[in-house]
């Protein structure tokens, strides 16, 4: 049974199979018109005389022009570049106690899911590895209607009120005037929006962390962001936070490896998950929640309605209650990744909202933008948007509707269809809102307590590593270090200090300021170790290294490595002057995968190279080879060598006794995996 068949395991796979009616395969067929008439040529217009004007009559040419000028449809105003794919969740244990959620009551239930992974900031043309928050949207197919938990891969969010998001992406979006700069939010409109919106201080520790810049989809965390409601069949309801936790482990790119990458590869997240769900690593979060039961509502020091705080684990702990795979990468772009229609108002009965003013904004702002988007109110047609369920009800005509409803009758109440289709009660599955008790007068205000907006950005700070904490500096001195007005880069560092002084103080030194405001720093002296991306999981698997070989390398060294590596579960790739094989000491041939030119050390892991007089000997006359080790040196990479490989890195200037570099004396690669395997090598980083 091929694990990339979606069809394969308990039961069978509804959305997979209501996809396949809409495929379309061009294999043997005959070109026709969007008319079914046959068409006998496509590559001339009809003219009038073979040197003379096309002529309008030629409806062929015409329809394939309009078709082709209508093709793009307005992007997204955030989170436009984006990469999707398919595959399935089940729940461990049911969660009854807790929800009625169809899709979280029997372990053995594959509930089918769609995966959208997004950059905020850029364009859909844009790189990947710029530095931005991403999205993290999953829609569940499930028996009782779509359940979408669009979320993001940094738990909390900039504002604690939907109406201020208009304002927020003005800021960070291309300045307004010259539409500079692209995918980044290091200008001058933004930093003018953090400093004088000091409830953003909290998400910009995060920006600014190596959460911003992540090695892979399939290495980031997911959060719901809102506080939701679980409610159960009794009732019962429960404060609950939703997170995604990566199988993988949480891991960051450095930097400067991140500035290369958006040139080297713009594609490098979307390649990263297309080539390991092709290749069938498919990749795997486990679902945990947080949850609070509603008397506790006001035990806490944060609220536990605002967005711009975290649950912290160590007080509330995450209970892991399901597993999500992705193992299907879709069929096309454009009619699945671009057209799927998310919303955090699709909900199921056993998922509720709580009175989040942003989660409660946001409940407006996604149908309305996917009005323009998709143009018009059907986008819930669409294959990839369907319900796998049955809908019915009294909604009629629009752009491009496809249901073909029968019957005079789309009205309730009714007696000609006997009141169908008819409202079901909630023992029928029907949704009941969760009855909450609400008193209170008619107000344009925010709570109270919902005014702290720096002791968690300080136990943020507190619970960094000194190598995470000196990632921060760097991030906020090249940021706020691109900003021309002197006037917001002191603003910015007097917000700061609000955080933390020592923090502010660094961030003044890099962009030539001084800490003026008398900030009074945030007492919090907690620190939360799940906050930390150096308490993961460290696996070799699914990583990739460059083999740098030329002719005369040792060929047995190399196979055993290659042997070992795949065994680890790590890819890797020969790395030449050209294409063509080349032969080993001792006469064997071996494949090139990539040259010098066609790759470079960002795409990898880790380094290796191969010993073999004459192959080191011609690696250290061509400049790309000693830069692609120097390079992966300084971006921390686990770098390995053997015999005359050594002389590669000494001529590379890598220092053969750091953290990381391991030169394997007996052939045993043993260390060498453990190294690839620890991600990035930060004792070099003194
Ligand atoms: Fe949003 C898209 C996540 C606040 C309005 N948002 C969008 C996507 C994600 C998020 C992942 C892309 C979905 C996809 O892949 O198609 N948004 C969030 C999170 C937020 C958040 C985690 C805070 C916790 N968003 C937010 C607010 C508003 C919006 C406060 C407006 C009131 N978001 C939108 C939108 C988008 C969107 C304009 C653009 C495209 C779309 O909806 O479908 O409506």
């Amino acid at each position: 049974m091929s694990t990339n068949d979606p069809t394969s395991g308990s039961g069978e796979n509804k959305k997979e199979k209501q996809l396949q009616a809409f495929r379309v395969n061009n294999k043997g067929k005959k070109l026709t018109t969007n008319q079914g008439l046959r068409v006998s040529e496509d590559e001339h217009s009809l003219k009038a005389g073979v040197r003379g004007p096309t002529l309008l009559e030629d409806f062929h040419f015409r329809e394939k022009m309009t078709h082709f000028d209508h093709e793009r449809i307005p992007e997204r105003i955030v989170h436009a570049r984006g990469y999707a794919a398919h595959g399935e969740f089940e729940v461990y244990e049911s969660m009854k106690e807790f929800t009625k959620a169809g899709f979280l009551q029997d372990p053995s239930v594959k509930t089918p899911v769609f995966v959208r992974f997004s950059t905020v900031a850029g364009s859909r043309g844009s790189g990947d590895t710029v530095r931005d928050v991403r999205g993290f949207a999953t829609k569940f197919y499930t028996e009782e209607g779509n359940y979408d938990l669009v979320g993001n891969n940094i738990p909390v969010f900039f504002i604690q009120d939907a109406i201020k998001f208009p304002d927020l992406v003005h800021a960070f979006k291309p300045e307004q005037h010259n539409e500079i700069p692209q995918a980044s939010t290091a200008h001058d409109t933004f930093w003018d929006f953090v400093a004088n919106n000091s409830e953003s201080a909290h998400m910009v520790m995060w920006a600014m962390s190596d959460r911003a810049i992540p090695r892979s989809y399939r290495m980031m965390e997911g959060f719901g962001v809102h506080t939701f409601r679980f409610v159960n069949d009794q009732g019962q309801a429960r404060f609950v936070k939703f997170h995604w936790k990566p199988k993988l482990g949480v891991h960051s790119l450095v930097w400067d490896e991140a500035q290369r990458l958006a040139g080297k590869n713009p594609d490098f997240h979307r390649q990263d998950l297309y080539e390991a769900i092709e290749k069938g690593d498919f990749p795997e979060w486990e679902l945990g929640v947080q949850m609070i039961d509603e008397e506790d509502e006001f035990t806490f020091n944060f609220d536990v309605l605002d967005p711009t705080k975290v649950w912290p684990e160590e007080l509330i702990p995450v209970k892991i209650i399901g597993k999500m795979t992705l193992n299907r990468n879709p069929d096309n772009y454009f009619s699945e990744t671009e057209q799927v229609a998310f919303h955090p108002g699709h909900v199921v009965p056993g998922i509720d909202f709580s009175n989040d003013p942003l989660l409660q904004g946001r409940l407006f702002s996604y149908t309305d933008t996917q009005l323009s988007r998709l143009g018009g109110p059907n986008f819930h047609e669409l294959p990839i948007n369907r319900p796998v369920c049955p809908f019915h009800n009294n909604q009629r005509d629009g752009m491009h509707r496809m249901t073909i409803n029968q019957g005079p009758v789309a009205y309730h109440k009714n007696s000609l269809e006997n009141n169908d289709p008819a409202p079901a009660a909630e023992a029928e599955g029907g949704y009941v809102h969760y009855q909450e008790k609400i008193e209170g007068r008619k107000v344009q205000q925010r709570s109270d307590s919902f005014k702290d907006h720096f002791s968690q950005a300080r136990l943020f700070w507190n619970s960094m590593t000194e190598v995470e904490k000196k990632h921060i500096i760097k991030a906020f001195r090249f940021e706020v270090g691109k900003v021309k007005s002197k006037s917001v880069q002191q603003q910015v560092v007097n917000l700061f200090s609000n955080v933390d002084v020592e923090l502010a103080e660094q961030i003044a030194a890099g962009v030539g300021v001084k800490v003026s405001a008398s900030g009074q720093p945030s007492q919090e002296t907690a620190s939360s170790p799940a906050l930390s991306q150096e308490n993961t999981i460290k696996t070799p698997a699914t990583r990739k290294v460059a083999i740098l070989a030329e002719d005369g390398f040792d060929f047995e060294e190399v196979s055993e490595l290659k042997d070992a590596l795949k065994h680890a579960g790590v890819t890797s790739e020969i790395v030449s002057e050209t294409l063509n094989p080349i032969s080993s000491s001792d006469g064997q041939e071996m494949e090139v995968d990539q040259t010098l030119l066609t790759s470079d050390s960002v795409l990898y892991d880790a380094v290796y190279v191969a010993g073999g007089k004459d192959s080191v000997n011609s690696l250290k006359a061509v400049k790309e080879a000693t830069t692609f080790v120097n390079e992966a040196f300084s971006h921390y990479k686990a770098i390995g060598a053997s015999g005359e490989g050594t002389d590669l890195l000494k001529a590379a200037g890598v220092d053969t006794g750091a953290a990381g570099v391991e030169i394997l004396e007996s052939r045993n690669s043993e260390a060498f995996i453990h190294a690839v395997a620890q991600h990035r090598h930060w004792a070099r980083q003194v």
